[in-house]
Order: structure tokens, then sequence, then C-alpha cells
């Protein structure tokens, strides 16, 4: 079969094999599109069904998580972990808890791990999980009673080296310290099973920054490779949770202006630059709204859609709130607007027809499993410091976050253009994180 044939029939499998499961069948099809010249070159990876196997979760474990809420009523959701990938070491992949979490966002998720996590030249395969639970609006006591019930099940499936969750959407640093106290209760193990966790049991310094900051690392980095950088460049960066806010943070710090970021409810502009403490003030601490934001900002401007932050001109957009949260509409403002450079600190923000008006118009795209890999690539070293029994300081863990975001720059770079597509930073991580796991997948035999 032509490589052509043999991924047309791959993707049939996958849509065959998963109806109805539009961002699973989204993310196989922007992978396995830019991996054709390397199937082309490795006739071997053909032969050994490496690519069937590749789009084939080893494991999807799903269960009932029933709580009871401040009433007395008894709620019902469900979890799920999908063990995607264990190629190059165990599951690693966060957990997410929000509404319209279903088995195909996990599975999205989850197979683009595999390669990210490659990306970041640490011992880590793909996993991701999470539930339709929503903590927002919960009381404190709701989401530790579903917390705990969520490891109750989960706590079998998991361990240090088995399979490692960390947080991602609604899941920060409450939820796992939840997660972690019903873990160790029920196995009597104090090991590193989650990472994220509190300082004060067994969490790394700098993890709470690192996606955030490594998204910013690896985007100067794409910039300077293209005789630009973060001084004095207008920001626009959506959502305002952990990832948004620490990628404010970095992007301020190497120069940049920012001047806009949301929520799910809308958006503020302030063209004064966005004050980031207030900002950390009402979602980490207040737990409130973008829109609080203008009680104190007499010169911000709020709009009550959220994909409207995409019209707002800017130089360097970072979208880090959501999956498609930038459509070719989308894109084309930012295009318009003379927006040059698009880094996703979200995962899967752009839809494939954004991503090609943006390529397409030569606009600087750094794709998420590249850009927003430091938050893993510091869990991982958050696994070896519990490893060792020991913790480093807040600059060695950003000074090794930085190398990390610098190589795999390099890396997607050179594979890009190896490949015949220089500049094509989305085809050359999508290979480079390929080929690692392929490699060991080859080495294993047919498992
Ligand atoms: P948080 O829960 O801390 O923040 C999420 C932010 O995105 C909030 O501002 C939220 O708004 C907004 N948001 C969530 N869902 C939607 C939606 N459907 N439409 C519009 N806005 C939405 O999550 P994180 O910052 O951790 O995660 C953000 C993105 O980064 C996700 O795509 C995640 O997968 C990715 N990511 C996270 C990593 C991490 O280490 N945390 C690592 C790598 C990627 P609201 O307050 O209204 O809910
Ligand atoms: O999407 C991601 O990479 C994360 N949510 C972080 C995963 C992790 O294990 O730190």
């Amino acid at each position: 079969m032509n490589v052509n044939e043999y991924i047309a029939s791959v993707l049939e499998t996958v849509k065959k094999r998963n109806p109805g499961e539009a961002e699973f069948h989204q993310a196989v099809e922007e992978v396995l599109e830019t991996l054709k010249p390397v199937i082309e070159a490795h006739p071997e990876f053909q032969a050994a069904g490496l690519i069937e196997r590749l789009v084939e979760p080893e494991r999807i474990i799903k269960f009932r998580v029933p709580w009871v809420d401040d009433n007395g009523k008894v709620q019902v959701n469900r979890g799920y972990r999908i063990q995607f990938n264990d190629a190059i070491g165990p599951y690693k992949g966060g957990i997410r808890f929000r509404g319209n979490v279903t088995e195909s966002v996990i599975k999205f998720l989850g197979f683009e791990q595999i390669f990210k996590n490659s990306l970041t030249g640490l011992p880590i395969g793909g996993g991701k999980g999470g539930s339709d639970f929503d903590p927002k609006g919960k009381s404190d006591a709701e989401v530790m009673r579903f917390c705990q019930s969520f490891m109750t099940e989960l706590h079998k499936y998991i361990g240090a080296d088995v399979d490692v969750p960390a947080g991602d959407i609604g899941v920060g640093g409450r939820e796992i310290g939840f997660m972690f106290g019903q873990y160790k209760r029920l196995t009597n193990l104090y090991e590193g099973v989650l990472t994220g966790k509190g300082l004060t049991y067994g969490g790394s310094l700098a993890r709470t920054e690192a996606t955030g900051f490594g998204l910013c690392y690896f985007t100067d980095e794409m910039l300077k490779a293209n005789g630009k950088s973060f001084k004095d460049q207008t920001v626009v960066i959506s959502g305002s949770g952990n990832v948004a806010i620490y990628a404010a943070v970095k992007a301020t710090a190497l120069g940049g202006k920012v001047v806009a970021m949301s929520d799910s409810n809308g958006y503020v502009y302030d063209k004064n630059g966005i004050d980031i403490a207030a900002v950390k003030q009402i979602k980490e601490v207040n737990r409130g709204r973008i829109k609080d934001y203008l009680a104190d900002h007499p010169d911000a401007v709020y709009g009550d859609n959220c994909s409207d932050i995409w019209g707002v001109k800017c130089d360097i957009a970072l979208p880090c709130a959501t999956q498609n949260e930038i459509d070719e509409a989308s894109a084309k403002k930012l295009i318009a607007n003379g927006c040059y450079c698009v880094s996703e600190g979200a995962n899967m923000p752009s839809t494939p027809e954004a991503i090609a008006a943006l390529q397409g118009a030569g606009v600087l795209f750094g794709p998420a499993k590249a850009a927003n890999a430091g938050g893993v690539a510091t869990s991982a070293l958050e696994m070896s410091q519990n490893s060792m029994r020991y913790s480093w300081t807040f600059e060695e863990v950003d000074e090794k976050l930085h190398g990390i975001m610098v190589n795999i720059f390099k890396n997607c770079e050179s594979a890009a253009a190896k490949y015949g597509m220089p500049g094509n930073y989305a085809a050359g991580a999508n290979i480079a994180g390929f080929l690692k796991v392929a490699n060991a997948m080859m080495a294993q035999g047919i498992v």
C-alpha cells in the first residue's frame, strides 16, 4: 500500500471504531498527515502495523463517580483514564474536570500527550483522564467529596511507576491535594503518584509556573530564529487560568505588553497593559470572573463573547484556554490585524482550517505539543525529585525547563527541515515526537 492509502485506511478505521468522536478524529488526522514522509522513509513501520497500534489506546478506563452535594442530594458523574501509550515510560498526563469532557476529549488529549511527552526528552508515556464534573460554583467540601470518590476508583490503575496523573482544566492545587490524600489513605503508599502537588508534600518548585513559562521560552526561541523577540510587542492571551496567567507573567518579563485576557464568559482589553497581579487575585484567590477586573481598572473594556478576543490587534497571540478556540474566521482576523506569531498554550486550540490559514499567511506557528510541553516536562522533574527524595531550587528547575524548551524548538526545527517542510514547526513536532516512540515500539515487539 502506498503511504496515502495506508494513512487513509488507518483513519477510516479510527473513524469507524470511534464513531462521533470529532476531537479525537481531528487530533489523529493532524498527526498522520504530517507523518507521511516519515512513514514513506520507513516501510518497516507499516510492516509492523505501527500506526494501527499507535492510534488504539492501550487501555480505556471508564467509571461511575457518585458523590453527595451540600444539599444531601446524590450526584453521579463519569470518570475516565485513558492509558494511551507506555512505550517510552509510565503513562503521564493531566486530569480535566469540566462539564464538556467526553471520551473523545480525553482520547484526543491522551493521543497528543504521547508526542508531547516524547518531545520533552524525558521517559514518560502518554495518558489523560478526567470527568464531566465542573468544580466551578461548587463548595470546597463538594470538590473534596468528588475528588475522593474519583480517586477511590482511579487508585486501582495508577502508581508512581505505572501512571502518574496531574492537573489540567479544572484541576489545580486544591484538587490534586484532595486526590493525593485519598490515594495515600487507600494504598498506604507515600509516593509520587501525582504531580502538581503542594510544596509541603512533594511538589516541585516552578511546576505552577511551568506551562506558561515554558510556552514563552519556546515562543522566544521561535521568534529569535526568525529575527524577532517579545520586546515591545503587543500580546493577546486567551484564558486566565494556570497556563494563561504564567504565560502573561513571562511574556511581560521578556518585554511584551499583554493587553487582553479572557475566561469562558468574555474578555477584557486594557490598553495600559493587563495588571497581572489583579488577574491572579481574581482567579487564583477569589475564584471570580475576568469581568471583575473592570472594578479597579477604569480604562479596561469588557466584551461578553470570549472568541472576540481574536479581534484585538496584536503582534503575538497565545491561546491558553481550550480546544478549537481559534477557528478560521478568528485566524483571519488575527492575520488582518498584523499578528505574525501564534503559539499554543492550550491543547489543540486551533482548528485545522485556522492552522492552514495561519501557515498559509506565513504566521509563525508554535504547535501545542511542543509549545506547552513545559508543564509535563516539569512534572517529570517532580517525579525525579520524588524518586530521589530531594528537591531542587526554583532556579534549578526553571533552568532545566528553559533548556528543555530550547531543545524542543531545535528538534522541531531540524525535523521539519529534514523531512522537507522547513519552518513548519507543527510537522516538526509531530515527526520528532513520533520517531522516539516509534523506535521504542519497534524494539519492543508487537505489543
Ligand atoms: P484552568 O482551569 O486553570 O484555566 C482554564 C481557562 O480557560 C479559564 O480561564 C477558563 O475559563 C478557560 N476555558 C476553559 N474552557 C473554556 C471553554 N470551553 N471556552 C472558553 N474558555 C474556556 O486550566 P489550565 O490553564 O491548566 O489549562 C488551559 C489549557 O492549557 C487547556 O487546554 C489545557 O489542556 C492546557 N494545558 C495545561 C497544562 C497545565 O499544566 N495545566 C499543560 C499543558 C496544556 P473559566 O474560568 O470561565 O472556566
Ligand atoms: O496537557 C498537559 O500536558 C497537562 N495538562 C500537564 C500534564 C502533566 O502530567 O503535567
